[in-house]
């Protein structure tokens, strides 16, 4: 196995320059997947399950970070294939729903996709972490063609609820701000916050169905809507409507 085959810690050499090209290959070919799914919807349909769609490669900072934690530390000069079956979320796509029974149809929507290979799914919506942390995780395989050949790349795709993105983007912060060492008060809070943000998901789930099984919206609400109005505003002025068409 020649230096090209193995992890140079802190260096860009050419090996890991392919390493995470090939990853953020992969990223993309899933973030086109993604977006054609949000603009079909968005012009052929009603509504749109995929809010909105981001991605990241991780930095050599946190990734040799993150393989010291899986035990394939840096200096070590692990071979990429050890990295690969270790850290599984170098590439990372993150799509942001309404509702939690959209976070399953966009995983069944592209999990369904014919060259892509779904490897592993962590449920941490129905089984959520211990602090609180709710997404569905899925490590999904897509083939990337290359000049020499066709490659392999694991991508992790999460997919959570707008409340459950709030929720873990303060978690991760608070995390990052304390280095791990997060006061208990603020463990408590955040797990309580957590409640809150599974409930509120549950309520505005039984509202959007309610709402889907009645008649359409009217123009000046779906007006609205397209506007930005917040969804809480958005409710409260279609249930008023659908309480009273007259209004
Ligand atoms: P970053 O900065 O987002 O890249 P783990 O050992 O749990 O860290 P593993 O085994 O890869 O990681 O499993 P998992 O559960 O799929 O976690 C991978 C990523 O999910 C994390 O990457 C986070 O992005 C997100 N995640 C998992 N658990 C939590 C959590 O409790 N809070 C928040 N805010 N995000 C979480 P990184 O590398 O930790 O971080």
């Amino acid at each position: 196995m020649d230096t090209d085959d193995r992890w140079e810690p802190g260096s860009l050499g050419e090996g890991t320059r392919r390493f995470l090209l090939e990853h953020k290959f992969g990223m993309e070919e899933i973030v086109t997947k993604l977006n054609i799914l949000k603009d079909e919807f968005a012009h052929l349909h009603e509504s749109n399950p995929i809010e909105h769609v981001s991605s990241r490669i991780k930095t050599l900072e946190s990734l040799e970070e993150k393989m010291g934690r899986k035990g394939v530390p840096a200096d070590s000069r692990p071979s990429f294939e050890e990295i690969r079956a270790r850290v599984t979320d170098i590439a990372g796509v993150r799509v942001v729903c309404s509702f939690v029974s959209d976070v399953y149809h966009v995983f069944d929507m592209l999990g369904s996709q014919s060259d892509l290979t779904v490897r592993e799914v962590r449920d941490y919506i129905t089984e959520p972490k211990a602090n609180g942390y709710r997404s569905l995780h899925a490590l999904i395989e897509v083939p990337v063609f290359l000049s020499a050949g066709t490659v392999p790349v694991l991508v992790e795709v999460q997919i959570r609820t707008i409340a459950m993105d709030f929720w873990a983007s303060l978690e991760h912060k608070i995390y990052y701000k304390y280095r791990r060492e997060v006061p208990q008060q603020l463990l408590a809070g955040l797990r309580d916050a957590a409640e809150t943000a599974a409930t509120l998901d549950t309520t505005m789930e039984g509202l959007h169905q309610e709402i889907r099984g009645l008649e359409p919206l009217p123009d000046d609400v779906v007006r609205s809507l397209r506007a930005g109005i917040s969804s809480d505003a958005m409710l409260r002025s279609s249930l008023k409507h659908l309480a009273d068409p007259l209004l």
